[in-house]
């Protein structure tokens, strides 16, 4: 931990860490790829050859199974994050980005398995870094689109929402899977409040 004070006492270092980090962490390509580069891995880590019906269940009504999340999440790799970084980087600044089907996923990747998702994820997010690589400069992270709904938006918000949307259907698909076992773990579940979680 090369920039702790007290070199010989570790949880000091970290506490101090986390207070200086206190007010969250600034968007910058080097700090967002990171997460975006490791996400197909723990999707990878968590689905791949899983037992069907951890896939396929969803938790009632209206929500989404982990199968579904993840062909959501590949269609949204192809028509969404690459697709309005290169509209704010034609300047487009006045005319507002396409609306997003959020549910178009499901019917484009009808009977396609958790591994072929899975595959098909990792290859199209790999693309998309490298395309943004080569397209975005730091100087470009302040530039504006305009979204349909909130108006005027930067592009480092918007590659920030990218990263934050991973995690928040990393979070949904381990959630819905803990809740399969709402019955099962008996009494416990009092001590395990992601069954009950929104
Ligand atoms: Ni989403």
């Amino acid at each position: 931990m090369p920039t702790c004070l007290f070199g010989l006492m570790p949880v000091v270092c970290v506490i101090q860490r986390q207070v200086v980090n206190n007010g969250g962490v600034e968007f910058s390509m080097e700090t967002g790829t990171e997460v975006l580069k490791r996400t197909p891995n723990a999707l990878d880590a968590i689905m791949r050859n899983l037992p069907e019906v951890w896939a396929v269940s969803n938790d009632g009504p209206g929500t989404w199974s982990p199968l579904q999340v993840v062909a959501h999440m590949v269609h949204l790799e192809d028509v969404d994050w690459l697709d309005r970084t290169r509209f704010i980087l034609e300047e487009n600044e006045l005319e507002s980005f396409r609306p997003i089907d959020r549910e178009a996923g499901f019917a484009r990747f009808d009977g396609w398995t958790m591994n072929e998702l899975l595959d098909r994820f990792a290859g199209a997010r790999d693309a998309n870094l490298v395309d943004l690589g080569t397209l975005v400069a730091r100087g470009d992270l302040e530039r504006r689109g305009r979204h349909p709904d909130f108006g005027s938006v930067t592009l480092s918000q918007l590659l920030a929402t990218w990263v934050v949307h991973d995690l928040n259907h990393l979070d949904q698909i381990v959630k819905t899977m803990a809740k399969q076992y709402r019955g099962a773990v008996g009494p416990w579940r009092e001590y395990l409040p992601i069954i009950d979680a929104e």
